[in-house]
């Protein structure tokens, strides 16, 4: 049984808790509409809100005019001259049921409202999409739009007329037959492509030293911050977009003037008129409909090009609009349907770095766990040492966490004000948090990668299906499902583990009948016989790719001067510059990777040793060959391997460069070109030939 603690505090008075509730809220609230740079995610912001309101439900005596929840947004900033709506700008009541049965609610209210029985038929709805962006009312006046303002307290708003002029979905002229004063109701929002534009550039300004730039933490934060930017040259280059739901002030209408009976007929003038109206809008029939279009909406959600926080529904007929009427501002006839928040706060519990399959390094914050976007978070990545310092995330830190759609979970932004006292920088580790190898970046890039490649837990998968590619050291029927399971049966670790594999081991494997079994250590066998190119590109050395491992065997002749060259030797061989040749130098510098390549040689891997290459010219020295068609003895790829070997180059196309097409059967488009071209044509009998014979 649990003690009472009896030295607990007693806890906040109603009064107080109301009192807190109405400053804490007041400053979010001045953060969120006027300075554009929210410091809690919209959910908690609702749910401060709804305990105020609820708190003010149930204690009448707190109730002040000048509470927040008496308020439908935000001043009006100084700077922007302000203007009182014709036609007030409501908000709409939120449903923050964000299942079935908040649709359900909707439309048994309604029906109530209206006195309608159960045998009564289903109401007609019109169900719209919440974007995520600003209200913004658009007064025409005579077909010209005269003025544009946002929603402010509901009362009064802001004039943006300049920067809602750049925005080019919205008309600057209407047509002749709209009504003498129009004004459109509508969201100016940001795409998630043009948002994700924007903050790359932002990004760019920043890193090039520009002072005054910051990048956006949402679709909607950047939206904001550009309507209510100060300079329109600045905000025309902020992509908005628009779309209209409805009007305000509409005066008078003329004589054989468009009517409407319902909203839905209204939004398709409002869309013959030139506004962009949502193409998913679309008519519901009673509680059913409302719910299987929450539900598609739902599903589409996350694909959209645009961030919505919602759907809303609203009685269709305007006539029955009428008789609804309003409840303290908020009409009772449309409600706003929320899905679940994509964004929350939480606290980072640590910050930990992990190592993918290829190397990369990756800080991800481990976190308190919290429900967002539909489900339970508990790690969300920092991408790279460049972003977890840019967000300076820190263990102990408050967070904000965004998870949309089937992306990776990530931090947006900290909350700096609620920082743990000297909470260290985060900084990633010089060193593989899975194997020790020495961590580098290299120029120019954002990551950090493991050099232990070939010894690295992480990587073992992908070292193994490398090393046994058909143009490495080739293992026949060594695929990724094979190395998959039998790395995960924890049957090889590491690469020399593949020679010691036996029958038993590998028939435990799912479906490994006997005779796969066999021929996958006859073709390990056969892969003992190698060549030094094809060992070394095997070795997944970054930045050695085939060409380059054929020119250090070339160049060296032997594995173990390449493993201890120092760089400027390395810098001689053809093709290898700084960067290829820090990585070889790391890689063999790390003593772990030397002790795969000494159990390889062990097992019985060999090759052909040479002599460092004379600088004498080679048969085929600075010839391009293009092969062609089936070779009578040769394959393909063998051929290649033996043009290169003798200096030779082999290209995929034919062209005025190409000194030599060699023809098989079957040769096509490209021996027609050659033949165009005037360019000599051989067989694999005078490609032999040319291998044979001395330079020149
Ligand atoms: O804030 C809103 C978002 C979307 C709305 C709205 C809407 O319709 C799709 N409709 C109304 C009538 C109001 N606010 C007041």
């Amino acid at each position: 049984m649990a003690t009472p603690d009896l030295f607990a505090s007693p806890g906040p008075s109603p009064a107080e808790r109301v009192a807190e509730l109405r400053t804490e809220l007041h400053q979010h609230a001045h953060r969120y509409y006027v300075l554009d740079e929210p410091s809690i995610p919209d959910a908690e912001y609702d749910r401060l809100f709804q305990e105020l309101q609820a708190l003010e439900a149930a204690h009448p005596e707190l109730a002040s005019p000048d509470s927040p929840t008496r308020r439908v947004g935000g001043k009006a900033l100084d700077q922007f001259t302000s203007v009182r709506h014709a036609v007030p700008m409501l908000s709409i009541r939120t449903e923050t049921d964000t299942e079935a049965t908040g649709a359900q609610n909707f439309d048994t209210r309604v029906r109530k409202e209206l006195g309608l029985v159960e045998s009564d038929p289903p109401v007609e709805y019109v169900a719209e999409l919440k974007f995520d962006g600003l209200a913004m009312n658009l007064r025409y006046e005579n077909g010209v739009l005269v003025q544009a303002a946002t929603r402010g307290d509901g009362e009064v708003g802001e004039d943006v007329t300049q920067n809602i002029r750049t925005i080019r979905q919205i008309p600057l002229r209407l047509p002749k037959d709209v009504p003498p004063v129009l004004e459109v109701r509508g969201e100016v929002y940001m795409r998630r492509d043009d948002f994700e534009s924007l903050n790359e550039k932002q990004r760019e300004k920043i890193a090039q030293g520009a002072k005054n730039e910051k990048t956006f933490v949402n679709p909607r934060n950047a939206a904001a911050g550009a309507v209510r930017q100060l300079d329109p040259g600045i905000a025309a280059q902020r992509p908005l977009s628009f779309f209209a739901y409805g009007v305000g002030e509409v005066t008078p209408q003329q004589e054989g003037g468009p009517q409407f009976d319902t909203h839905f007929q209204l939004l398709l003038t409002l869309k013959s008129w030139g506004f962009p109206v949502a193409a998913l809008t679309q008519t519901a029939q009673g509680a059913p409909e409302l719910i299987a279009f929450h539900q598609k909406i739902a599903r589409e959600r996350d694909q959209l090009p645009y961030d919505i926080d919602g759907v809303v529904y609203k009685v269709n007929s305007l006539a029955l609009q009428k008789k609804l009427g309003f409840v303290t501002r908020e009409p009772r006839w449309a409600v706003a349907h929320k899905y679940p928040a994509q964004e929350q706060m939480t606290t980072v519990l640590a910050i930990d770095v992990q190592v993918g399959r290829t190397g990369k390094l990756t800080p991800v914050a481990k976190l308190a766990p919290v429900f967002v976007g539909g489900v339970t978070v508990t790690n969300a990545t920092l991408h790279n040492e460049d972003e977890a310092r840019r967000k300076d995330v820190r263990v102990g830190d408050t967070v904000i966490v965004r998870r949309a759609g089937d992306v990776i979970p990530e931090v947006v932004s900290v909350m700096a004000d609620k920082r743990v006292q000297d909470a260290p920088q985060f900084t990633m580790p010089r060193t593989c948090p899975v194997c020790g190898s020495d961590a580098v970046r290299e120029e120019g890039e954002a990551d950090y990668r493991c050099t232990g490649g070939l010894f690295c837990g992480a990587q073992r998968k992908e070292a193994i299906l490398h090393y046994a590619h058909r143009r490495a050291v080739e293992v026949e029927g060594l695929g990724d499902k094979l190395v998959e399971q039998m790395v995960d049966a924890n049957i090889i670790r590491t690469l020399p583990d593949l020679y010691k594999l036996g029958l038993t081991a590998l028939a435990g494997l799912e479906r490994m009948a006997d005779k796969s079994a066999q021929n996958l250590l006859q073709a390990l066998e056969k892969s003992k016989s190698t060549t030094l190119p094809r060992f070394l590109f095997g070795l997944g050395i970054r930045h050695v790719g085939e060409a380059t491992a054929k020119e250090l065997a070339r160049h060296f002749g032997k594995l173990d001067a390449i493993m201890d060259a120092p760089e400027a030797q390395l810098l001689e061989v053809n093709d290898v510059g700084p960067i290829v040749a820090t990585s070889i130098r790391t890689f063999f510098d790390q003593p772990h990777n030397r002790e795969v390549v000494e159990q390889l040689r062990a097992c019985g891997v060999h090759w052909a040793e040479g002599e460092p290459a004379a600088r004498a010219p080679q048969p085929l020295s600075g010839k391009t060959l293009v092969i062609t068609g089936t070779l009578p003895t040769l394959s393909r790829d063998e051929a290649k391997d033996r043009v290169e070997a003798a200096g030779g180059k082999v290209a995929g196309s034919v062209s005025k460069k190409t000194d030599y097409v060699v023809a098989g059967a079957e040769a096509g488009s490209k021996l027609t070109r050659a033949q165009e071209l005037g360019i000599t044509v051989i067989d694999e009998a005078g490609l032999l030939a040319m291998l044979e014979a001395p330079p020149g």
